[in-house]
């Protein structure tokens, strides 16, 4: 594997809307991030990824972008945005901005044109088909966000349009090559104007399998996840090297890939030393039990698979590249709330967590908040839900026949909205956030989680998080934290999960206790020193510890 700049940072998601909000109209911006930066700073952090905030109708809370060269009023302006990029700079740090483009939103001008003239140039960036009333659909894919993925082309009554996710989000044809040179014209303009890379959203999506044709249901509604339909789907990889190629290569640009569903044996071509992009997402624990019925079937995930999943993904990794490890971003609950076994989360299961997750080989992300052990809202009412995918899981729960009152608590443990609350900055109204109404309602333990209580407070959160950032870039420790292999130890042991970090000339040993009951542990060899600990003590008898429930150790080994 070739050393690449990014190896040694780590990286933070920053959700606009809810980070910080600099005029008070209750969404977040980018003066407001500029804000935040020396917070950032001194969290540790080297590279934000910004979710978009290009101009949007927000339908998928930007997702859905209507001028890809433009920021939306909501969120700033482009005088701003260069100032971020300065100020940033200033800190040694880098931008990587969103890139969506499996999709863009219907009122951008190039849906707009299409609808216009569906025969002339722009009516081709699309899939557009013939349809007429009582005629079956070109196929019975679902949406991401449900329903089918058709809809009548606004304007027609004859024709349909293809969307994967959202009618708000028209899915882009790839397989026209004007679409894609438009794509990395696009890329290059900003990546000319200074941002470092991007994380590419959806973007297994860009090649469906075509013709179009029915799959077998996989739900009473006749219809089939458009996921089932990528994995039939081949040759995604000839327009993801064409546009690194055109676009991050000679940029030397961080990308990193929002992948689902790649194909066995896929990693090399997608993260290797020639892949096209520099990193990706492991989601495998976040994917843990998800069913094809809908989040009213999905289990808890148990340490047990927690366990198993991240071993997976690091042996899979191996010497290829760099996966990015997360314990939650927008698009899931948080963390904590997701993987601590209900009743247990507190702040040593909490930092066993952040410290098992981040002590992983590959580039480690933090989502915002999670810094501050920011939990799950445990909403009270659907009105209190605003995510587009949350609305319609409920209804899912409701057609399947749960009382509202079920639904409300599934979708409640799952909704994407639990991550997507507004940061709290401090204990004062709205948590410092804004001085008008939020967006979206603060998570109510805002008082006693906010950033201001921990700054600086021994024992906090992010005290902790600040810690791991440090011991992860020290050069002393690179040859292990950075680049040693990662070998489980005892991975048979129940609600033990322990590594090996196995550098050329040095090993570092990383202890969890995933369970709420103490449990004791023989070393491998001699502990040189103890590098982090979450609790005060620890305790050996011989070679073996006695690990507190919950404990979380980073020892050195001789
Ligand atoms: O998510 C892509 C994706 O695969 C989603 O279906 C994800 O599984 C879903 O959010 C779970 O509810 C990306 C973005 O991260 C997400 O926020 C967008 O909504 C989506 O693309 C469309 O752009
Ligand atoms: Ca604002």
């Amino acid at each position: 594997m070739k050393k690449q700049w990014w190896h040694n940072k780590v990286a933070y998601q920053i959700y606009p809307k809810s980070f910080n909000d600099s005029n008070d109209d209750g969404i977040g911006d980018i003066p407001g991030i500029i804000q935040k930066l020396d917070y950032l700073k001194d969290l540790g952090i080297d590279i934000i990824w910004i979710s978009p905030f290009y101009c949007s109708p927000l339908a998928d809370q930007g997702y859905d972008i209507s001028d890809y060269y433009n920021i939306d009023p909501v969120f700033g302006t482009m005088d701003d945005f260069d100032d971020l990029l300065a100020e940033t700079a200033r800190r040694d740090m880098h931008v990587v901005l969103d890139l969506v483009v499996n999709h863009c939103s219907d009122e951008h001008e190039w849906f707009k044109k299409a609808c216009q003239d569906p025969d002339g140039r722009y009516g081709k960036y699309f899939y557009i088909e013939d349809w007429h009333e009582g005629e079956p659909l070109p196929c019975n894919w679902r949406s991401y966000f449900g329903g089918p993925v058709w809809d009548l082309l606004p304007g027609h009554t004859d024709k349909i349009y293809l969307h994967v996710f959202h009618k708000k989000q028209p899915d882009l044809n790839w397989e026209n090559p004007e679409v894609r040179e438009d794509v990395y014209k696009m890329i290059n303009w900003w990546l000319d104007k200074g941002v470092s890379g991007f994380r590419i959203d959806a973007i297994m999506n860009i090649k469906k399998k075509l013709p179009f044709y029915n799959m077998p249901a996989d739900r009473e509604d006749g219809m089939c996840a458009t996921s089932k339909m990528l994995e039939e789907a081949e040759g995604v990889d000839i327009f993801l090297n064409e546009m690194a190629d055109r676009t991050f290569k000679p940029h030397n640009a961080f990308s990193v890939g929002e992948v689902f569903n790649e194909k066995p044996d896929a990693l090399p071509s997608i993260i290797g030393d020639d892949g096209y992009f520099s990193s990706m997402f492991d989601f495998a624990e976040t994917i843990l039990n998800k069913t094809d019925e809908g989040w009213y079937t999905q289990q808890p995930v148990t340490p047990e698979q927690y366990k198993e999943a991240c071993f997976g993904s690091q042996k899979r990794a191996g010497n290829i590249g760099f996966l990015s490890n997360i314990i939650e971003n927008h698009d899931e609950p948080r963390g904590v709330s997701h993987y601590i076994p209900e009743g247990d989360c507190c702040d040593a299961s909490k930092k066993m967590l952040g410290g098992l997750n981040y002590m992983l080989r590959g580039l480690p992300f933090i989502y915002q908040g999670q810094e501050l052990g920011m939990e799950n809202v445990n909403f009270q009412d659907i009105s209190q839900i605003n995510d587009i995918s949350t609305l319609d899981e409920y209804q899912v729960a409701l057609d399947a026949g749960l009382s509202p009152e079920k639904a409300l608590k599934v979708v409640s443990h799952f909704s994407r909205d639990n991550a997507r609350t507004p940061i709290p900055w401090d204990d004062s109204e709205n948590g410092g956030f804004t001085k008008g109404t939020p967006w979206l309602m603060m998570n109510p333990t805002f008082k006693e989680i906010n950033a201001a209580s921990q700054v600086g407070v021994e024992g906090s959160m992010f005290e902790w998080y600040k810690e791991l950032i440090a011991l992860r870039k020290n050069p002393a420790y690179e040859d292990a934290l950075i680049y040693g292999e990662t070998v489980p130890y005892l991975p048979e042991q129940k609600n033990l999960m322990a590594y090996i970090r196995k550098g050329e000339n040095q090993k570092v040993l990383v202890i969890g206790n995933f369970q709420r009951e103490p449990q004791t542990m023989v070393l491998p060899g001699t502990v040189k020193s103890v590098l982090m600990n979450n609790l005060d003590q620890l305790s050996q008898t011989g070679d073996t510890l006695q690990l507190e429930g919950y404990q979380f150790v980073i020892l050195e080994l001789n």
